[in-house]
């Protein structure tokens, strides 16, 4: 028995895990003391990590689809496969017409490896992943205003807070073991305001909850910017020193008074003032904020009201303060950083830089194009019209988290060709030609950098199940077998190396530098050589140095409540839960936690629709339909039901919107509109209601 310390493989927050090692597998794990993060804590999903790689539920050799099933194959015959097969898409259809999704819950190396290989070897910006529709428009918006769209501070800020501003995003549930340091933040004396149409956990304890309306954030935003101007609130010696775009904005909030918007918000003037008042007398405010923000077709332009409102108040560029998105998914920023989106390389270097490229193309040794490349959504629009010819998808499930089930399914079974690499047979997986095994966090080496921009090593425990490798060394093969051998790293180290060289955020990074310490925060180069915890201290990394204000007006969900579709429905996540399941759903400890996706509702909504508590409910959008049963729950407001996304029997993505962010491409994963009905049966899953229906469960 022997110990191995790494981080965990679910959230963004980036706790340190202890793996305990014995004959061959990881027995059980343990936080790690110390660890600047998680300092000794780790939520239920963490304790539950083992079971989530567990050998014996994994993918372990290559599947080539046969008829109906799969036949297992080497990795020779597999690759061969997949290298035959992007070469005719590629013959074909050009680079246009062939893509890679890559994974936010790999490591950096991972991710380094899949955008190389799309653009030195597919010869396409076809690269996307996850984040696409998570914080896409964090990067596209802070992009604008500050210059940087990653968090500008550290989760331990919150101890020196007076005050925390948690905006759409619910972190005790999702960023758990920073949720607690919340929780001990405020029982040390700092003050806490929530921002969430729904009573979470938080706003249960908060100082002030505004339980806005769905989708009406940038009014809301609007109408405290108009407070603060009026009662002379602004900090006028930063807005001067470091702030452009003052008058414009003052100009276009003039009109928004709180009482002429309390009715699209659902906030009281009273409200809005106190929260005014509150935020800029707090000498230290740390605002974060999720996918309540986010997930919007007007995403980008809601996180550049939050920015506004951090400017005013001249709260960003110190500790204790700033704005920050909660990235997601264990690695989502480093896939990011790495440069798995369509117009950036590593580090944010933009593809239609003519300098950036030249840099690459001669690293690479490959000629790279001008043009950005499409998004995942774009990818999967462009297969359904029978425009896309080949596909790679490194561990994303978008069968069940992409908005719109029915036309994902489509859009892939449109596909010439698709090869899934997985640690599981996930619904996605399923409709694959290929599926390829990879190796899991536990089995590998590598980083991962958390919401804060902390690049921590992983480790090795364990040999990978069967004939599993890294993703990275599986797309090394390949690229030799299509001919090209820039990609034959011998270890990861080597990537990171590499990366770093190429990438200026991370320059003074290396792998020997990572290997020992708890990690480094980027920018980590010449100016700041041991990485830096607060970005924007003296000034913002644009062109002028100086930080945007820019007018955004209201613009509410797509689809709201009419007669046929009454209720407005959200999707959020449940604490014990998460992403498609495929890993969370392995542990008996978390499953039997919860139900198969279920319908909150308030209770007062449950009793006018003649139901009760656990009756089995008909949920039905203008894009499909599912069975599952209804709580009813005081955490809801009247008028708003909301489902987790979690739960492949009842996925709620099959009633979501895919309207989506001009900007981003971001989907509206928060708002719909749905219409409830009692069964006078169980719910049958969705494979049932598909079976007895036809596909789309007639909708
Ligand atoms: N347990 C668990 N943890 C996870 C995950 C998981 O699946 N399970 N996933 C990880 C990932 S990928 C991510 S991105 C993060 C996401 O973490 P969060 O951002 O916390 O995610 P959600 O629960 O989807 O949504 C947050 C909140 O937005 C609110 N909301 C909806 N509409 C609005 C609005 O218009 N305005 C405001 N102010 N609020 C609104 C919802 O009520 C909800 O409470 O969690 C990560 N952590
Ligand atoms: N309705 C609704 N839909 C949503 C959301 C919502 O709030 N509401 N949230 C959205 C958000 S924020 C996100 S981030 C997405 C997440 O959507 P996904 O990325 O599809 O979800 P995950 O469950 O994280 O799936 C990751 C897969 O990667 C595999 N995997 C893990 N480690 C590795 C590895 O090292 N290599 C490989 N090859 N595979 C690996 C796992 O087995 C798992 O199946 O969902 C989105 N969908
Ligand atoms: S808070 Fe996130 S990183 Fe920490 S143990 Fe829980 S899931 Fe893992
Ligand atoms: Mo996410």
């Amino acid at each position: 028995m022997h110990t191995v310390d790494t981080i965990c493989p679910f959230c963004g927050v980036g706790c340190g895990l202890r793996l305990h090692v014995g004959s061959g597998r990881v027995d059980s794990v343990a936080p790690v003391p110390g660890h600047p993060v998680s300092d000794g804590r780790l939520c239920a999903k963490g304790w539950n990590a083992a079971f989530a790689v567990e050998p014996q539920d994994r993918i372990r050799r290559p599947l080539l689809r046969a008829g109906r099933g799969w036949r297992e194959a080497d990795w020779d015959e597999a690759l061969e496969r997949v290298a035959r097969a992007f070469e005719v898409a590629l013959d074909e259809r050009g680079p246009g017409g062939v893509g890679v999704i890559s994974c936010a819950r790999a490591t950096n190396e991972d991710n380094y490896a899949a955008q190389k290989f799309a653009r030195a070897v597919l010869g396409t910006h076809n690269v996307d992943h996850c984040a696409r529709i998570c914080h896409s428009p964090s990067v596209a918006g802070l992009r604008q205003t500050l210059g940087s769209g990653a968090m500008s501070n550290s989760m331990a800020d919150v101890e020196q807070a007076d005050l925390i501003v948690v905006w759409g995003a619910d972190p005790t549930e999702n960023h758990s073991v920073f949720g607690g340091r919340i929780l001990r933040a405020k029982a040390r004396g700092a003050r806490l305001v929530v921002v969430d149409p729904r009573t979470t956990r938080l706003a249960r304890v908060a100082d002030l909850h505004l339980q806005l309306r769905l989708g009406s954030n940038i009014t809301l935003v609007n109408a405290v910017l108009h407070c603060l101007f009026a009662l002379g609130l602004e900090d006028r010696a930063y807005l001067e020193a470091r702030v452009d775009g003052l008058e414009e904005l003052r100009r276009h909030v003039a009109g928004t008074t709180p009482e002429s918007v309390a009715a699209i918000t659902g906030v009281t003037a009273e409200q809005v003032e106190r929260f005014a008042c509150m935020y800029a007398g707090a000498r230290r405010a740390f605002l974060c904020y999720g996918m309540g923000i986010t997930q919007y077709a007007h995403g980008t332009a809601n996180v550049i009201a939050l920015s506004n409102l951090a400017l005013v108040c001249g709260h960003v560029g110190q500790s204790g303060a700033g704005i920050n998105p909660l990235r997601g998914q264990n690695n989502v920023q480093g896939a990011c950083d790495m440069g798995c989106l369509p117009n950036v390389y590593p580090g944010y270097q933009a593809v239609d830089d003519e300098a950036v490229r030249r840099t690459f193309a001669a690293a690479w040794g490959r000629e790279q194009g001008a043009v950005a490349g499409l998004t995942s959504l774009q990818m999967t629009t462009a297969a359904r019209e029978g425009g896309f010819g080949a596909l790679m998808i490194l561990g994303e499930d978008p069968v069940v988290t992409d908005p719109d089930q029915t036309h994902v399914r489509r859009a892939l079974e449109a596909l010439d060709f698709l090869v899934v690499v997985e640690l599981t047979m996930t619904e996605t997986a399923k409709l694959a030609d290929v599926v390829l095994p990879a190796a899991a966090f536990s089995e590998k080496d590598g980083t991962f950098t958390n919401c804060e921009r902390r690049v921590q090593r992983v480790r090795k425990a364990v040999d990978p199940p069967g004939d599993a490798i890294e993703d990275w060394r599986m797309l090394g093969r390949l690229a030799a077998r299509m001919g090209y051998e820039g990609m034959g790293w011998r270890d990861a180290g080597a990537i990171f190396d590499e990366m770093a060289s190429l990438a200026p955020p991370f320059s003074a990074m290396s792998w020997a530098r990572l290997e020992r310490g708890a990690g480094l925060q980027w920018p980590c180069d010449a100016g700041h050589p041991d990485g830096l915890a607060v970005l924007h201290q003296q000034h913002f990394p644009t062109a002028s140095g100086r930080a945007r204000l820019i007018p955004v007006a209201h613009t509410g969900p797509v689809e709201v409540p009419d007669r046929e579709f009454p209720l407005a429905f959200t999707t959020h996540r449940l604490h014990y839960h998460y992403g498609c399941g495929s890993m969370s759903r392995k542990s008996p400890l978390l499953e039997r936690e919860t139900p198969d996706g279920v319908l909150f509702m308030n209770p007062r909504d449950v009793a006018a629709a003649g139901l009760h508590d656990h009756a089995p409910v008909g949920v039905r959008s203008r894009r499909g339909y599912l069975e599952t049963r209804v709580i009813a729950s005081e955490e809801m407001p009247e008028g708003l039901a909301t489902m987790p996304y979690h739960f492949r029997e009842a996925p709620s993505n099959r009633l979501t919107n895919d309207a989506q962010d001009p900007v981003t491409r971001m989907p509206e994963l928060k708002a719909c509109a749905v219409r409830v009905q009692a069964l006078d049966h169980p719910p049958r899953t969705i494979d049932r209601i598909d079976a007895d229906e036809g596909d789309g469960g007639g909708a």
